[in-house]
């Protein structure tokens, strides 16, 4: 069993992502059994339609309801609250024959899940017998326009990796047909080359944010924290192979027998 966890800034594009994975796996492997799991319980509209919802079992209305909170507050209990229907989320899972591969949306606000209790938690009970888990954590490349915003990410996706302790993550630089060539080149080369990281920082900021990068762009290479940065576009679906491709490698995910 494979467990993809795809987590990521507010609207990095994780549910599209979602629904792009299951749809070319699903091209790929006629008989496989795979399915969607949505566990953003203040999720309004979703691309796609989710085999198992959390929503079924928690909503964020019924949290705001129920305690007298608002939206913030209520979006804050209601992912916590997730917490209590692990056990529901593993019989639906297992309702569906323990499929080989369960592909999970988190919530928006990834704070939420990546930092509280929830995430971790969940993420280390679903699943049993020969269970593979994967986080992709997604770069929003809106925000990685200038260097202090690819840094700011690097952050994150560290942070991320730092609280899923145990779980190997792929890094995806989503939405690259939204924005220009150059900028995605760019950005996948400061991925790559620290050097070219360190000459934009040096270009673009001065004073103290100047320092401060240096030493962050420093502490990534020392770290190695990095690695691939995998560009992915849900629309087109240019690099959706080699997203694949990598998680299979990251799990070592058995695909034989189902060709
Ligand atoms: N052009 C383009 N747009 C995308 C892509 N992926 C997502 N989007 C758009 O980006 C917006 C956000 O996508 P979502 O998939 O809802 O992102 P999300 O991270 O799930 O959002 P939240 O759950 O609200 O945080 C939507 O308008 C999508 O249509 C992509 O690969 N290319
Ligand atoms: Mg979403």
């Amino acid at each position: 069993m494979l467990f993809n966890y795809v987590i990521g800034p507010a609207g990095s594009g994780k549910s599209t992502l979602v629904n792009a994975l299951y749809n070319h796996i699903s091209e790929i492997y006629n008989e496989i059994s795979i399915i969607t799991l949505n566990l953003d319980p203040g999720a309004q509209i979703l691309p796609y339609t989710p085999h198992i919802d959390v929503r079924d079992l928690i909503t964020l209305e019924q949290v705001m309801k129920q305690f007298k909170l608002g939206p913030n507050g209520g979006l804050i209990a209601a992912t916590d609250l997730i917490i209590d229907f692990i056990d529901d989320l593993k019989f639906e899972i297992s309702e569906y024959n323990d499929p080989e591969i369960v592909l999970i949306d988190t919530p928006g606000q990834m704070e939420l899940f990546a930092f509280r209790a929830t995430g971790p938690l969940v993420a280390s009970s679903l699943g049993y017998g020969n269970v593979q888990r994967v986080t992709s954590f997604l770069f929003d490349p809106t925000i990685c326009r200038q260097p202090n915003g690819f840094i700011s990410t690097m952050l994150l996706s560290a942070s991320v990796q730092y609280r899923f302790m145990n779980i190997p993550q792929v890094n995806i630089l989503s939405k690259i047909d939204s924005v220009e060539r150059e900028i995605i080149e760019r950005t996948i080369k400061w991925s790559e080359d620290y050097n070219s990281l360190e000459n934009a920082t040096a270009k673009a900021e001065r004073g103290l944010i100047r320092e401060m990068s240096t030493m962050l762009t420093q502490m990534f290479e020392n770290l190695g924290s990095l690695g691939e940065l995998i560009g992915v576009s849900s629309v087109n679906n240019e690099g959706i192979d080699k997203y694949w491709g990598a998680l299979q490698r990251i799990t070592n995910f058995d695909e034989s027998p189902y060709y």
